[in-house]
């Protein structure tokens, strides 16, 4: 496979760090935030966040190297609960009806550095989400020429990347990155198996040739280099929804109960003004950023001034599901402390939390955090 300059650059260091030599965080991330330089972690600078992501401004979340798929061999196999076993060529992909959809994705771990006391895991900021437009056939036409069987529970999409995770809990040796869905949200529309990203080829990075992208879901859900697809006749209990990816839930006789992740929580962040700013007092100054519901539209946007006490509603133009929507509202700062405030309510009713729900471990991170800043 042809690697672009950029995937060249990204490749390279790796070579150089193999040689034991030092690695070249210059040219690392392409002005990207390193979480982690390997496996290549990268995180969207605050002011790239907004309107449609740069393929190479996207954030990118790996846990093992980017595995070798060669697209002129790379075959698609979907099997398991299924009348029809299928082999499926990228031409054979791209011979069936394509759909292009913008949805938004965002890491279950965005935002973690934001957590009190520190959580384990990748310390993301608020950049581990970013949005584009897919295009790919829909996987409810897949599974409708397997012809799944009656009973089919879970469709367990698996990428060919794989490791060994180490840490405690350990995985059973070495382990694919793979994630089961619910058939209803493997047919679901927002459900697509993409090979173009922004009317680009898919980059290495983010699953060439072929990866999952599923809407209004946590990040981990859409499975990048997927070549293999499972149908399941009971839950896929496997490592990354059961040990890693997965939060507590109350039965309604408060027994709590291990669940896999799935929907994006309703969430908005301040992209403008920063942390630390200094802004002038008796001078409208403009507060701006993105708000997003995963399978819910964004229903309103409310920002304080003051550390959550009052709240203006901000002016949200475009609001559809899947995909996060920019707000702004004029505001005239007195002079003294500002804490600034967003929360995001969807068209189910949901509003952020104000306070950090345990149960929710180290993932799915919506609590409202302010950004503190001062009038003079
Ligand atoms: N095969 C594979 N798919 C994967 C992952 C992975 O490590 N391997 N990471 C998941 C997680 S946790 C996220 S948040 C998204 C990130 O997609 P991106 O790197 O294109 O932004 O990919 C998901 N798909
Ligand atoms: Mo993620």
């Amino acid at each position: 496979m042809a690697l672009s300059r950029r995937e060249l650059l990204r490749t390279v260091p790796l070579a150089a760090v193999a040689a034991g030599m030092r690695p070249q965080f210059a040219s690392a991330g392409d002005g990207m935030i390193v979480r982690m330089l390997e496996p290549r972690n990268l995180e969207t600078p605050f002011s790239d966040l907004g309107g449609i992501t740069a393929n190479e401004k996207f954030f990118v979340r790996s846990h093992f190297a980017v595995p070798a798929v060669d697209p002129k061999t790379f075959t698609l196999t979907v099997e398991g609960h299924v009348e029809k076993k299928l082999e499926l060529s990228l031409d054979d992909l791209k011979k069936m009806e394509s759909v292009t959809r913008e949805i938004t994705l965002e890491c279950a771990g965005n935002s973690r550095v934001f957590l009190v006391p520190q959580a384990r895991g990748l310390q993301w900021g608020n950049g581990g989400v970013g949005n584009a437009k897919w295009t790919g056939v829909s996987l409810g036409a897949i599974l409708e020429r397997a012809k799944v069987k009656a009973g089919a529970v879970d469709v367990v999409l698996i990428g060919a990347d794989k490791g060994a995770i180490t840490s405690d809990p350990p995985s059973p040796g070495a382990i694919n990155f793979d994630r089961g869905i619910p058939l209803a949200k493997a047919k679901a529309d927002e459900t697509l198996l993409a090979w173009e990203m922004n009317k680009e080829p898919l980059p290495l990075s983010h699953g060439a040739p072929l990866r999952a992208v599923i809407g209004g879901w946590y990040g981990m859900a859409s499975v990048k280099w997927l070549t293999k697809i499972v149908v399941t006749d009971k839950p896929h209990g496997n490592f990354w929804q059961t040990l890693d990816y997965s939060i507590w839930e109350r039965t309604p006789e408060g027994l709590p109960r291990l669940v896999p992740i799935t929907a994006i929580e309703p969430k908005a962040i301040i992209t403008s003004p920063c942390l630390n700013d200094v802004v002038e007092s008796g001078k409208p100054v403009t507060i701006s950023g993105l708000a997003w519901a995963g399978e819910q539209s964004v229903k309103k946007v409310e920002i304080s001034a003051d550390g959550g006490k009052s709240w203006a509603v901000a002016k949200v133009p475009a609001v559809a599901p899947f995909t996060w929507s920019k707000w702004s509202l004029d505001y005239l700062p007195a002079k003294g402390p500002l804490s600034l405030v967003a929360r995001c309510t969807d068209a189910k009713g949901r509003t952020q939390a104000d306070k950090r729900d345990p149960d929710r471990r180290s993932y799915m991170i919506n609590h409202l955090v302010p950004v503190e800043l001062t009038a003079k």
